[in-house]
């Protein structure tokens, strides 16, 4: 993800269940350019604490775009390429498997280009460097903001390559709009009981978390919280998921 991590507009969007959860308003984000963006998000509590918002880095940021300017989605590729080719063999030798995460959202955003945001472009990184060793981590809430994105069909068609699963839900607005909601199926636009039953069926060996979550229980007051990685609300989908599991093994034996 070139310069800006995973990003949303708001870090405590109310839930009509009365929690607060992350949420993406494509409006805004179309109709403001980075540096105000950063300027907005700079005063909602916690951001120095999240994940690839580091203060270094931000402190780049004009550089940075500078850098990123007239690069082109095959730029990136050809890079990506570069960068398989020197990693991947010494990977082989010493057996580490590599497992990159989508681009959250699976969408271009302040005109930078992105690539890990739909089954062909997955299937396009994956054969830069065709090896066991060049894999993908599986996030549903990434890849599923995106509508256009079969979540069950890109599982199947990588299964040999996934090497990580992320396992939450978002809930889609018709407006582009996305926030992340509960783990259970019924609470977002993804069906989580699915997703996990193939995890169960193309019989998947390694780990997966639930990811993020909503900050419930007052939670979103603790001190270092940082947004979206509460404790409650992932303790709750790694349950969810759990459960989901046991239950396709007591059904299936
Ligand atoms: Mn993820």
């Amino acid at each position: 993800m070139p310069i800006f991590d995973w990003t949303r507009t708001d870090l405590y969007k109310p839930l009509p269940d009365k929690s607060t959860a992350l949420f993406y308003e494509k409006s805004k984000i179309e109709n403001i350019n980075p540096f105000e963006f950063l300027n907005n998000i700079l005063k909602q509590k916690g951001l120095l604490s999240m994940p690839g918002w580091e203060q270094e880095k931000l402190s780049k940021i004009k550089k940075l775009f500078e850098q990123y300017d007239g690069f082109t989605i095959d730029d990136l590729f050809e890079n990506a390429k570069y960068f398989l080719n020197e990693i991947i063999p010494v990977c082989e030798e010493v057996n580490i498997k590599m497992a990159i995460h989508p681009d959250d959202p699976p969408w271009s955003i302040f005109g930078l280009p992105r690539l890990i945001t739909s089954k062909k472009n997955i299937m396009k990184y994956l054969n830069l460097v065709n090896s066991c060793c060049n894999g993908l981590t599986l996030c549903t809430g990434s890849l599923g903001s995106s509508e256009k994105n079969d979540i069950i069909d890109i599982i199947k068609t990588f299964k040999d390559r996934i090497f990580f699963a992320h396992i939450r839900n978002i809930k889609r607005f018709d407006n582009g709009d996305f926030i992340e909601s509960s783990h259970r199926s019924c609470d977002g636009s993804l069906d989580i009981v699915d997703i996990v039953r193939t995890f169960y069926d193309i019989d998947f060996k390694y780990y997966i978390r639930p990811d993020h979550g909503r900050h419930i229980w007052n939670e979103e007051k603790r001190i270092g919280l940082r947004p979206g990685y509460g404790l409650y609300d992932r303790a709750l989908g790694i349950m969810y998921i759990l459960g989901i599991f046991d239950t396709m093994c007591r059904i299936k034996t």
